[in-house]
C-alpha cells in the first residue's frame, strides 16, 4: 500500500567513513564571534550576499593566506544592512563548517525489506531524478512536477522546471507568512509591501507594531532604522500579547487578549474618524469609499472593542492621537508573518484602511515608493505554455491570491474522489516543509502519494528524511547565485560568488539545475558557459561587469524617478479597480467578501489549556540555524514562557522539562524548559519557532527543546487567499508519569 511506502529515514550512519571530516574547521569557526571588529589586514575578501535569512544583507567574506574564511562583514553601501549584518549573518560561516552538513547526493534503496539511503554519485542520481520526471511526465503532463522553494536556489530550479513545462512552483514564505498583508495592500493600494518592506521607519515619527516584534524578528535593515527614529523620539505603540523587546522600547504596550486585534484596529479607526483626525485632503483626493468606511464603524466605539481586547478605552483614544499628532510620518507596520486566525486578510486591510487615512502611504516617514533596476535576463527560449496552472489545484478558491498557495498544491497532492488535478513529484529546495507547513498529517499523507520526492538541501533536515533523492547543495559562501536586485530607496544590485570551493560532495544549485535540465533534453535553455558568463551578461546591460561587482560587492543606481513621496497635491493613480485607494474593497466585494473588514470572534482555549504562540529568536532563523555551531553557542534550546499565576496553578518551576499535548491530543515528541514570566499573559504560552529537531543526523539539534509545528494540527483556513492561520491551538502541560505523554506521534 501506498501509506507504507515511503518510512521516514533519519539520514544517518550510510555516510562513507571518509567524508565525515571538517572537524577542522569547527574550531575556527567557534572562535569567530569573538574574533570580530578585528583588523583586516592580511585578509582577502570576496562579496556575497547573506542566506541565512531573507533579508539578503550584502556583506565581505574574509579569509586568511590559507584560503580559511576567517569571517563575514556587512557592506557599508549596501541598504539592507548598512556595513552591519546581525548575529545570524555574523555566525552564518558556521553553516559552511557544520560537520551535520549533507555530504553526497542519496537514493533510497530497500535492502533486506529495510529503506536505506544510499550514497550516489551526482550522475546517479540526477539520471534517476530526470528518468522519474521524464515518465511521470509522458503520463501525467509535465504540470505535475512541483516545485516548493525558499531563498536562492528557486530561480534556476524555477527556470528548468518552466522550461520543462511546469509552472507547478510554490512557496510557503506566502500562504505561510507574508500572504495575506500583500493580498489586503493590493487591494487597498493597487501594490504590495515588498520585502524588504518598503516602510519608511528611519524618519517616522511614531510606529505601530501589531505583533510584530521587531528586535527579536531580526530584520535588519528595519531593526536599525527603528533604533535611529528611537534615537529621534518616535513614538513606539505595540500590540502584543506578550511582552517582547519591541514592547519594551514601547510608550504603549497594549497586552491584547489574543485573536482580537481586528477589534482594536476598527476602533481606532472609528475614533480617528469620529475626532476627525485624520488627513482630510488626502482622503479626499485618494481615496475611495470613506463615507461607507464612517458608516460601517460608527458601531466600534472603544467601549466596545473594551469588552473583547481588554484594552482601555482611554488608551485606545490616547494611541489614536498619538498616530494623528505624527501624521503622516506615521507607520501602522503590516507585520510579515500575517497567518494568524483565518480572517488575516480582513486584519491586514484594517491596518492598510489605517494608514490611508492617516495618509502615511507615500509620505515621509510612512511608506515610500520603492524602486529597483530594470535588470534584463540572459536570452533563452520561450517557455512553453503549460497545459495547467497550479492555481487550477483549487480553482474557484482563493482568486485574490498573488502567489501560488503552498498548502493548497499540498492539499491537491492527496489524491480524491473530486479532483483530478494530482501532483506526482515534489522538489523541494531549501524549505522544511515538516516544519514550515501546519498540519504534518496531511503534508505527509500528501508524500506518500508522490512518485517523486526530490529534496535539494544543505542539512539532514526532517523534509530528507522523506525523500527519495537527497542532493546536497553547496552554501552559499560556496557558491555563485543570481545578483539580488533591490527595490528600495535607492536601486541597488548585489553579487553573491564563491569565497571558496564546494566541501564535500556539494554542488552549487545553478548546476543542479543545469545538470538536470540537460538531462531532460532541456540545454537550449542553458547557453551560457557557466555563471560567470551567464553574470557578466546581465551585468553588462545595466553598464556594470562581473570584474566590477567582484571588486565592490554592491553597486548603487540612481533613481530614475522622483517620486520616493508624493509629491504636494500630485495626481496619482493607484493600481486598484477605481485608481483611488479603495477603502471600500471594489475587489473584495466581487469576490464575495466583505467590503469593509468586519470583526469575527475565535476561538479562545478551552479550561486548563493555553494559546500556543511562537516568534522568532534574534539568534535563530526558523529551523535553519538550529545546528549552526556559532548559534547554539549563542541559543541550543527553546524554552516555554510561562505566566507566573499558571505556573502557581500546575506547581511549575523554573528549568522544569515538560512535554504538551494539544486540543487534539497530538503531544510533543520533546520536552521543553519551563521559563516563567511576567512577560507573556496568563491565556498563552510562548516558544521560538525552528527548535525540536527529530532527525538524529543533526547533532546539536536533535531533541532540544519542542517543535511548535507538530502541535499546529488546527489550522484556520484564510478563505480570501488560502493563508494558513495557525494560532488557534491550545495546549496543556504534561508531566513525565502522565501516560498520554508516550503516545508520541513522530
Ligand atoms: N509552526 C510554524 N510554522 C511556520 C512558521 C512559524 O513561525 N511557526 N513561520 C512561517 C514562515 S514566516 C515562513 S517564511 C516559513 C519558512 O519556512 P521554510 O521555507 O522552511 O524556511 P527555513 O526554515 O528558513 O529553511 C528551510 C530549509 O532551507 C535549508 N537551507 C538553508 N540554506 C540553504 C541553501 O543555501 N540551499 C538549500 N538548498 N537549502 C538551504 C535549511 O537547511 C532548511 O532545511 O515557515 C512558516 N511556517
Ligand atoms: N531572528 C529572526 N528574525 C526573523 C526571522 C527568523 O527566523 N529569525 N524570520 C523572518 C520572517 S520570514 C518573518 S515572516 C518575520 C516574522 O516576524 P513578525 O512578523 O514580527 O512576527 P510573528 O511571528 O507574526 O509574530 C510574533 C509576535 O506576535 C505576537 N502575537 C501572537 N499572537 C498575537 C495576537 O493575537 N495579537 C498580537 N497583536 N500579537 C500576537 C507574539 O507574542 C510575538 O511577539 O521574522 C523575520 N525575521
Ligand atoms: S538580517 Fe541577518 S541573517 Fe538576515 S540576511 Fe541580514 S545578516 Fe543575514
Ligand atoms: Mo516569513
Amino acid at each position: 500500500m501506498k501509506t507504507s511506502r515511503r518510512q521516514f529515514i533519519k539520514t544517518s550512519s550510510l555516510y562513507a567513513g571518509g567524508l565525515a571530516m571538517a572537524g577542522s574547521g569547527l574550531k575556527a569557526a567557534s572562535g569567530l564571534l569573538k574574533n570580530l571588529g578585528g583588523n583586516v589586514e592580511g585578509l582577502s575578501r570576496t562579496p556575497t550576499y547573506c542566506e541565512i535569512c531573507f533579508w539578503q544583507c550584502a556583506g565581505w567574506v574574509y579569509k586568511d593566506d590559507d584560503g580559511r574564511i576567517q569571517k563575514i562583514i556587512g557592506n557599508d553601501d549596501d541598504p539592507h544592512c548598512n556595513g552591519r549584518l546581525c548575529p545570524r549573518g555574523t555566525g552564518g560561516v558556521g553553516m559552511y563548517h557544520d560537520e551535520d552538513r549533507l555530504k553526497t547526493p542519496l537514493i533510497r534503496r530497500t535492502v533486506d525489506g529495510k529503506q536505506v539511503f544510499e550514497e550516489a554519485t551526482w550522475e546517479e542520481a540526477l539520471d534517476f531524478i530526470a528518468e522519474k520526471m521524464k515518465s511521470v511526465a509522458a503520463e501525467f503532463g509535465p504540470e505535475c512536477v512541483v516545485l516548493f522553494s525558499h531563498g536562492s536556489g528557486g530561480a534556476h530550479l524555477g527556470h528548468m522546471l518552466k522550461a520543462f513545462g511546469s509552472q507547478s512552483i510554490s512557496a510557503p514564505s506566502f500562504a505561510q507568512c507574508r500572504g495575506p498583508r500583500e493580498v489586503a495592500f493590493l487591494t487597498t493600494y493597487g501594490d504590495i509591501v515588498y520585502s524588504p518592506e518598503r516602510t519608511d521607519i528611519r524618519d517616522s515619527r511614531c510606529l505601530v507594531f501589531i505583533g510584530y516584534h521587531l528586535g527579536e524578528n531580526m530584520h535588519n535593515g528595519q531593526v536599525q532604522e527603528m533604533s535611529d527614529a528611537i534615537d529621534k523620539g518616535a513614538t513606539i505603540i505595540t500590540v502584543d500579547p506578550r511582552y517582547s523587546v519591541a514592547a519594551s522600547k514601547s510608550k504603549y504596550w497594549l497586552p491584547i487578549k489574543p485573536a482580537t486585534d481586528l477589534a482594536l484596529l476598527l476602533s481606532w479607526i472609528h475614533v480617528l474618524i469620529e475626532n476627525g483626525w485624520y488627513d482630510k485632503e488626502y482622503v479626499e483626493k485618494y481615496t475611495f469609499g470613506f463615507e461607507q468606511l464612517r458608516e460601517h464603524v460608527k458601531q466600534y466605539t472603544p467601549e466596545w472593542a473594551y469588552g473583547i481586547t481588554t484594552i482601555d478605552p482611554n488608551v485606545i483614544r490616547r494611541t489614536a492621537k498619538e498616530m494623528y499628532d505624527a501624521s503622516p510620518a506615521v507607520i501602522v507596520h503590516p507585520g510579515r508573518h500575517t497567518t494568524w486566525y483565518g480572517d488575516d486578510t480582513q486584519r491586514l486591510r484594517a491596518v492598510a484602511i489605517l494608514n490611508a487615512i492617516l495618509g502615511s502611504w507615500g509620505r515621509r516617514g510612512g511608506f515610500y515608493f520603492p524602486e529597483r533596476v530594470q535588470f534584463p535576463e540572459y536570452p533563452t527560449p520561450a517557455y512553453p505554455v503549460p497545459n495547467r496552472l497550479p492555481t487550477e489545484a483549487y480553482a474557484g478558491k482563493y482568486n485574490l491570491a498573488n502567489e501560488v498557495v503552498s498548502n493548497g498544491i499540498c492539499d491537491a497532492t492527496i489524491p480524491s474522489v473530486d479532483s483530478d488535478c494530482n501532483f506526482k513529484v515534489w522538489l523541494v529546495n531549501g524549505t522544511n516543509l515538516m516544519l514550515a507547513l501546519p498540519d504534518q498529517k496531511k503534508t505527509l499523507q500528501a508524500i506518500q502519494a508522490l512518485e517523486l520526492v526530490v529534496v535539494i538541501d544543505t542539512m539532514p533536515v526532517e523534509i530528507t528524511g522523506y525523500a527519495d533523492v537527497v542532493l546536497p547543495e553547496c552554501t552559499f559562501l560556496e557558491r555563485y547565485d543570481m545578483v539580488r536586485v533591490s527595490r528600495h530607496r535607492e536601486p541597488t544590485l548585489a553579487l553573491r560568488m564563491p569565497a571558496t570551493e564546494p566541501k564535500y560532495h556539494s554542488k552549487p544549485g545553478d548546476w543542479i539545475a543545469r545538470e538536470l535540465g540537460i538531462r531532460l533534453g532541456l540545454a537550449a535553455y542553458f547557453p551560457w558557459k557557466d555563471m560567470e558568463e551567464h553574470l557578466d551578461w546581465q551585468l553588462k546591460q545595466v553598464g556594470s561587469s562581473l570584474e566590477e561587482m567582484k571588486r565592490i560587492g554592491v553597486k548603487k543606481f540612481p533613481r530614475q524617478y522622483d517620486d520616493l513621496y508624493l509629491h504636494e497635491g500630485e495626481d496619482f493613480f493607484f493600481n486598484t479597480n477605481t485608481g483611488k485607494i479603495e477603502l471600500y474593497s471594489t475587489d473584495m466585494e466581487e469576490e464575495g467578501f466583505p467590503p469593509l473588514p468586519v470583526y469575527t470572534e475565535h476561538e479562545q482555549p478551552p479550561e486548563g489549556f493555553y494559546r500556543l504562540n511562537y516568534g522568532r529568536a534574534p539568534m535563530h532563523t526558523f529551523g535553519r540555524t538550529a545546528n549552526n555551531p556559532n548559534l547554539t553557542d549563542l541559543m541550543d534550546e527553546n524554552t516555554l514562557w510561562v505566566n507566573p499565576k499558571v505556573a502557581n496553578l500546575w506547581g511549575l518551576e523554573n528549568d522544569q522539562y515538560i512535554k504538551l499535548r494539544n486540543q487534539d491530543g497530538i503531544v510533543s515528541t520533546f520536552s521543553i524548559k519551563v521559563r516563567i514570566t511576567e512577560r507573556i499573559r496568563w491565556d498563552s504560552v510562548y516558544m521560538v519557532h525552528g527548535f525540536g529537531h527529530d532527525n538524529k543526523k543533526l547533532s546539536r539539534a536533535h531533541g532540544r527543546g519542542i517543535n511548535d509545528t507538530e502541535l499546529i494540527t488546527n489550522v484556520k483556513i484564510d478563505p480570501v487567499m488560502g493563508g494558513t492561520g495557525m494560532r488557534s491551538n491550545f495546549v496543556t502541560f504534561v508531566f513525565e508519569n502522565d501516560n498520554a505523554g508516550e503516545e508520541v506521534e513522530a
